[in-house]
């Protein structure tokens, strides 16, 4: 899954040749046709990229209890008694539910971190990501 996030840019400037950039390289002052001489890329993209945003998803299964589903949604996506209830009840009436929307790198975290605790606790509980 990992692939289409862009590029992240480098801050560094690059080496290009001289004239294919708009700073004040041009030809050089030592001789010969100029060619050769090196100057600094201050090119910037011009339309940045969003960075993707993933849904993370619980699935509903038979045998995680109720309240472990719930402690998760408390623990990991920071709700409160009465949101991770309400997100638990979806899931278990309806088979999956969103629990956030986040960057990638994010989401990808808080699926590993529910699946560890889920069979740490010996429990089937499954979470996954949709890119949103
Ligand atoms: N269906 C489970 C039960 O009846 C509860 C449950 C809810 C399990 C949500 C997983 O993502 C889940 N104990």
């Amino acid at each position: 899954m990992h692939h289409d996030y862009g590029f992240i840019d480098s801050p560094l400037p690059r080496r290009v040749r001289a004239g294919d950039d708009d700073d004040a390289g041009g030809a050089g002052t030592g001789g010969g046709d100029g060619q050769d001489q090196l100057g600094v890329a201050t090119k910037t993209r011009t339309k940045p990229k969003k960075p993707s945003q993933f849904k993370v998803l619980m699935l509903n299964d038979d045998y995680t209890p109720m309240e472990f589903v719930v402690m998760v949604l408390k623990r990991f996506f920071n709700m409160d008694l009465e949101q991770a209830t309400r997100v638990m009840l979806h899931v278990h009436q309806r088979g999956v539910g969103v629990c956030g929307i986040f960057p990638y790198e994010i989401a990808e975290t808080k699926v590993n971190q529910v699946m560890d605790f889920a069979r740490q606790n010996q429990h089937p509980l499954q979470c996954t990501l949709e890119k949103a």
